[in-house]
Order: structure tokens, then sequence, then C-alpha cells
């Protein structure tokens, strides 16, 4: 069974796959954040901005998904620590301890300048919306960088929204449903034969915005449809009067200059924990 590493494993999408994945591969967690791990699988807390936290972390695995980061637009330096430097020293850290296999999940956001009426496939170039979608791009030129330089074998999923059900309109198109993640990372894990490749993340989604045919090539057979969940979520969507928010694929992250985490766990609330205290 290989030995695969998950960064930023305490996240929300390190939670949905140490779950999915949980007996298919023997699982390295690695979080800044403490964790508890599920049965059978390990932790260790580590801060991949450091180097020498990369290093250790990444010695003796086959493969590393690389999720740990800051996953919103938010100020530079957060994203800077961690995205660029942190991914710098996966990237780096794995090259030093011989794991060729890399899993990156970088963004829709890579891409979210393009138009909603487009539909966009892994070749074209980059429109990041964000801070943070150029971020993920400099994740996607680290990875073509060490498999041409090194022979490292990377997988780039442009994730777009993971949850267990998608929560607004935008979220129809880029819904990616956990056990739909599970397989798409498994790919990236076990197909031989990858060098470098740019999938995107997204379920079998009606409305979708990508032509995915280099995920279904690598053998991509996702299970779930956003349409199921179409009338219930279009009849709650309300207008934000944000025109360019409403046409361009990245939603708000192509104004904002922050922008709140959707997929955060929810925050008590005085009521709920007052409920609980009793
Ligand atoms: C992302 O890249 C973020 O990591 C995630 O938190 C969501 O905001 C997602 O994009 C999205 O576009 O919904």
């Amino acid at each position: 069974m290989k030995t695969v590493l998950i960064t930023g494993a305490a996240g929300d999408i390190g939670t949905h796959l140490s779950r999915e994945l949980a007996g298919r591969y023997k699982l390295r967690l690695s979080d800044k954040r403490p964790l508890k791990p599920p049965k059978g699988q390990t932790f260790v807390r580590a801060d991949v901005s450091k180097m020498a936290d990369a290093q250790r972390i990444t010695r003796g695995v086959d493969a590393i998904v690389h999720l740990g980061g800051y996953s919103v637009e938010g100020p530079w330096p957060a994203i800077l620590t961690a995205n660029i430097v942190g991914c710098y020293n996966v990237f780096e850290a794995a090259r030093r301890n011989g794991v060729k296999r890399i899993v990156f999940p970088t963004s829709n956001h890579a891409v979210g300048y393009y138009r909603r009426d487009q539909t966009i496939d892994h070749r074209v170039y980059i429109k990041p919306d964000s801070r943070y979608g150029v971020s993920k791009v400099f994740g996607e030129a680290l990875g073509s960088l060490y498999a041409d330089k090194y022979g490292m074998e990377c997988f780039m999923m442009r994730v777009g929204n993971v949850n267990p059900r998608p929560i607004d309109k935008r979220r129809l198109s880029i819904w990616l449903s956990p056990r739909d993640l599970a397989q798409l990372v498994s790919i990236g894990i076990d197909r031989p034969g990858i060098k470098f490749e740019v999938v995107y993340g997204i379920s079998r989604n009606a409305r979708a915005w990508y032509d995915n045919s280099n995920a279904f090539r690598l053998g991509y057979r996702p299970q779930d449809d956003s349409e199921v969940y179409a009338s219930e979520v279009l009849a709650r969507e309300k207008p934000s009067g944000d025109a360019i928010a409403e046409t361009h694929q990245g939603g708000t992250f192509c104004t904002a200059e922050a922008v709140a985490n959707p997929a955060a766990p929810a925050r008590r609330t005085k009521a709920r924990r007052r409920r609980r205290a009793t």
C-alpha cells in the first residue's frame, strides 16, 4: 500500500479527502493546526513555510497531495508565506527526498477571469482573478518546472468547490463532490505515465464551463452532477449587483480584496453554544 502525505489535512478538503481515501493508502496527515487523525492514519504537525518542516514530513512517502495553503483571496503577506514559500518548499523538499509524484490542487481561480459564457479546457492561457489565483498559477508553474527539469510527476487539479452539496449558482458549474474528489486524486496518485497534467476538479456538472476531456482521457468518471440540486440552489439565489462577479467564472474573487471562505466550518452561534451547554 502506498504511503501518501496530505498537507493542509485539517482543512475542509483535507477532511473530506482523508475520510474518502481511508483504507486505500497509508495516510500521513499534516497541518500547522493540531488534528486528531482518524483511526489508522498518522498526523505530523508542520509548517511548510519552513523548509526543515517540509523536508521532515515528505521523507519516505510515495506521493504528496499538497493541500496546505491560504485558500481564498486575502492579504498578500499571508498568501506569499503559505502559497508561494510553502508551495516551493514542498516541491523542493519532495525533490530532495526523491518523492516523484505530487498532486497539487490548484484552483478554478487560476483561470477565473474567463467569462461564464466561455467553455475553456486545460490548454487555455491562465487568467487569475485574484492574488490567490496568481499563487495557484505559481504552483502550476512549479509543477511544470519540476516535471521538465527533475522528472517529477505532477498532477494539477484546478479544483472548483468541494462540498457535500453545491452552495450557490456559480458552484453549480464548479461543484466537486467528495467522492469525485477522491476519485480524481487517486488518478493523480496512481495513474502510471503522468509527467505533467492539468485537469479540472469538478463533478459531471451539466452546467460546467470547463471542457474536462483531459481528465476523462486519464480515466476520470465522475459520479455526481450538481443539476440534482439546481432548483433548490437557484430558488435561494439573490442578485448581488456585482456585474463582473456574475459574468465571470471566478465570481466575487474577480472584484473582492478578501473573500470569506465558503467552505469554512460553521461558527457556533451564541444560541447554539447555549444549547450545547445545557
Ligand atoms: C477555491 O479555490 C477556494 O480554495 C475555496 O475555498 C472556494 O472559495 C473555491 O475556490 C470556490 O471558488 O468556490
